[in-house]
């Protein structure tokens, strides 16, 4: 059997061997030092095992964890299992990320709780491996947040973004236009409870998420998907147009239609635009974009940009010029999702996020590829493969489908640099997004995202050339994360292509 002699890792590392064996777990293990990923392993070990391991600060301890900078490959780490076990980590980061590949190794059988004896050598292959939380069709809370920065960092990935506003709501608050979570924020989709993140709530998260060495990136979603400013500042938005696939959509889906300035229950897409040329639009981008850098360290500003199809071209390309350069000046860089690199003068740099299909349609390779040309880079989240909310079969119960039926192995199946024809160095790595339309809760969430985001973490984390670096190994590392996932809380959905283990 093939599986056995493959370690249960996922990201598979870029090399590993597994010894002949196992390192025991009980409460007399004893973990060196008080660092925080030391903290964070001793917590995890106790909510699997029960087991409580004791701290303690000398270089003979059982677990020894250090950093050496001399490793290089930043993010990276080497993990020794033997009579002892020992991490050393690139940086903080690859502190942390040997954890997470200690904890994966945490197993328990007949004689009890161990770690499987292994020497692992690892370091990622893009920068970027990030995860998209739509905050704004249906809004999560601190609590829900930290849990998936908890799940998800646990695969490796460094980068969350979250899209926080949207046609149904505001989701955090600006101090110099404070009617937006006053007025917007408080509905979703289907008329749920919505809610929105003070400021302290905010950098309460990006602390949280950089305390696993995730990335904030901030998302407010521009020139399209405003309607929920307009419920707030009626006069910075345009009426809505709504189109022939709207109306029938909307009627499909029996929704009402949007109404300027009232709150929009639906999920249609596309009707709503700030006014491209009101100066009072530009100073609301300002504002706003100040607000939002001021309380984010990360160097990324998301401006939106898709779907703004009542937008005449040219208004686009302007508003895109104009809100980027407005990014840059408030000192970041911008992000944006693919469409704006329609605009010729999109500000150098910026870096744009591709969600077309794997096969790219109309437009859309040659718009992702002027970012480059305009010096900038490329996340890909290719929609019919990295998109969380497509459902994984016809008939499963949460999802969409516009772009695709995704089941775990077409999750796994797709390779970020051979959509576009841009220089492999272009690529700064992946995203997942989750888009929240059918997701009321975040158990709802977590099926969606588990299994399917383990997939996308090893895209972006493991050598293509990696021996372990396909389906069939993948399906049974996969399978092991199951006990992980259970002792977390964290849901996830049992697909049939996985053969699930109890332990
Ligand atoms: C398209 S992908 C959107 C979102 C929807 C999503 C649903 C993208 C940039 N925009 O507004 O939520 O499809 O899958």
């Amino acid at each position: 059997m093939v599986f056995t002699q493959t370690l249960p890792l996922v990201p598979a590392p870029v090399s590993a061997v597994a010894r002949e064996g196992r390192m025991p777990v009980t409460a007399a293990t004893r973990v060196q030092g008080s660092s925080p990923a030391a903290v964070q392993l001793i917590e995890a070990v106790a909510r699997r095992t029960g087991i409580r391991l004791s701290a303690a600060d000398t270089a003979d301890a059982d677990i020894v964890l250090r950093i050496d900078p001399a490793m290089g490959a930043a993010e990276g780490y080497v993990l020794t299992v033997a009579e002892t076990a020992e991490i050393v980590g690139a940086d903080e980061a690859g502190l942390f990320y040997g954890v997470q590949t200690l904890l994966q190794l945490l197993r328990e059988d007949e004689s009890g709780w161990g770690f499987l004896r292994a020497e692992v050598h690892d370091a990622p292959r893009f920068p970027r491996r990030g995860v998209m939380l739509d905050v704004t069709r249906h809004f999560f809370g601190v609590a829900d947040v930290k849990k998936f920065i908890d799940a998800t960092s646990a695969l490796k990935f460094n980068q969350l973004h979250l899209h926080l506003s949207d046609d149904q709501g505001w989701r955090v608050h600006i101090d110099s236009w404070p009617k937006l979570t006053e007025l917007s924020s408080s509905t979703a989709v289907d008329g749920e409870p919505g809610g929105f993140y003070t400021k302290d709530d905010y950098r309460e998260i990006v602390a949280y998420a950089a305390s696993r060495h995730m990335l904030l990136i901030p998302e407010i979603d521009l020139p399209g998907h405003t309607h929920a400013i307009g419920v707030a500042y009626p006069e910075l938005v345009e009426s809505p147009v709504l189109s022939e696939a709207f109306l029938a959509e909307s009627a499909k889906n029996g929704q009402a239609l949007p109404v300027h300035g009232e709150s929009y229950l639906g999920t249609g897409v596309g009707h709503s635009s700030v006014r491209i040329h009101e100066e009072r639009t530009y100073d609301f981008v300002r504002d706003v974009v100040r607000e939002l850098a001021e309380m984010t360290p990360g160097p990324y500003i998301h401006i939106g940009g898709d779907e703004s199809l009542g937008t005449p071209q040219a208004d686009f390309d302007l508003f895109a010029e104009r809100a980027t350069a407005i990014v840059v000046e408030a000192g970041k860089t911008p992000v944006a999702w693919h469409e704006m690199g329609s605009a010729a003068g999109i500000a150098e740099g910026t870096i744009g996020q591709y969600w077309g299909k794997t096969t790219p349609e109309g437009t859309h390779a040659e718009e992702a590829s002027h970012f480059v040309e305009r010096g900038g880079a490329l996340i890909m989240s290719a929609a019919d493969a990295a998109y969380l909310d497509m459902k994984y079969s016809e008939d499963y119960p949460l999802g969409l489908t516009w772009a695709a039926i995704i089941d775990v192995r077409a999750a796994y199946e797709w390779e970020p640099t051979a959509v576009l024809d841009v220089p492999d160095a272009a690529i700064l790595g992946i995203e997942a997004p989750l888009w929240a339309e059918t997701t009321r809760t975040l158990s709802d969430v977590e099926r969606l995202v588990f299994p399917r985001a383990a997939a996308q973490a090893e895209i972006g984390w493991s050598p293509r050339s990696a021996p372990e670096r396909n389906w069939e190994s993948f399906r049974g590392r996969l399978g092991t994360l199951a006990p992980l996932w259970k002792a977390e809380g964290v849901d996830f959905h049992p697909a049939a292509e996985v053969p699930w283990s109890e332990r």
